[in-house]
């Protein structure tokens, strides 16, 4: 369990982030948390799995995959131990196979539409809008990239810093910039911590505004986002859940300290509404933000909802 813990702290903290990593952070941590567990009793076994997977769930609340994974990996139909103990080691592996898999057939993918000369413009960190990125780039492509600085945690750091890695020509600019620079842009590629049933994408805070700029200034958005990031339980009306975090993340506390009459909100994700994405690039295909509700029926299925 103690691996588990900690496994779930680093997810909290954001020393595992991006929805991606934390969606297979916890697959491996269920997956390897059976392993360990020495019960002889499937009631004892499933309820012990529950908890596990509840603390996992429990670490972040906006990005889908999370819950998402950990239902791909817990589900199992043995009454016994060791048969249960053995399709969630098996659901476990295939995920993270898949997930990994998904990474370049999104590169592929998404690479077709970017074209020689594109200056694209990215915000945050998220591997799968690298991957496309970096598709282009090894394909040829004489592409370059504007890179959002994405306060409060600086992700664009890490972007920048793997974008020049790869050799990419690439500018850092603050998140307050996005709308002056949109005039250089052909393409805002964004990836995604969920996708509503009506098409919405929740992302890094910021995305909606610059995908409202990108709209009038007529650039395409496009989100690159594994099926895995499709939100179940929209179909059923639920609501995603914006992640609030702590003010210190903002300002220093002691100078917040000094001011009585301030208060700080930091939410770490916003929610751009379908009309502003041309397209969703998933491991399966593009498809316009419109075909979510297909997605999340084909390929992840209903069982995945709590019904009920
Ligand atoms: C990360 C973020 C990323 C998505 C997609 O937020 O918003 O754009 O998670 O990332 P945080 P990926 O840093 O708060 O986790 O494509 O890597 O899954």
């Amino acid at each position: 369990m103690q691996q588990l813990l900690d496994t779930a702290e680093k997810i909290r903290t954001m020393e595992i982030r991006g929805a991606g990593r934390i969606a297979e952070a916890a697959s491996a941590a269920l997956r390897d948390y059976v392993l360990s567990l020495k019960v002889t009793n499937i009631k004892d076994f499933n309820k012990k799995v529950d908890e596990a997977a509840n603390i996992l769930v429990q670490t972040r609340p906006t990005a889908v995959s999370l819950p998402n994974a950990v239902q791909i990996t817990k589900r199992h139909v043995s009454d016994d131990v060791t048969g249960a103990r053995e399709e969630i080691v098996r659901n476990a592996d295939i995920f993270l196979k898949q997930a990994g898999e998904a990474l370049e057939k999104m590169g592929k993918i998404g690479a077709k539409r970017i074209h020689d000369g594109d200056v694209i413009m990215t915000h945050c960190n998220s591997h799968a809008a690298l991957s496309v990125i970096s598709t282009a780039f090894k394909q040829g492509k004489d592409i370059s990239v504007i890179a959002t600085e994405s306060r409060p945690r600086r992700q664009g750091l890490l972007t920048i810093r793997e974008l020049n890695d790869y050799g990419i020509p690439t500018t850092l600019i603050v998140d307050s910039a996005v709308r002056y620079c949109m005039k250089e842009v052909d393409t805002v590629i964004v990836g995604a911590d969920a996708i509503t049933v009506n098409g919405a994408l929740v992302n890094k805070v910021g995305t909606s505004q610059l995908a409202h700029a990108a709209h009038e200034a007529r650039k395409n958005v496009l989100s690159v986002a594994e099926t895995f990031k499709f939100s179940p339980n929209t179909i059923l009306g639920e609501m995603i859940d914006i992640e609030e975090r702590s003010a210190d993340e903002v300002i220093d506390p002691k100078v917040l300290a000094e001011m009585p009459n301030v208060k700080v909100k930091n939410p770490a994700f916003d929610i751009t509404p379908a009309e502003y994405i041309d397209m969703i690039i998933t491991e399966v295909g593009a498809f316009p933000p419109q075909m979510a509700y297909t997605i999340i029926k084909e390929h992840l299925g209903w069982e995945l909802t709590n019904i009920g």
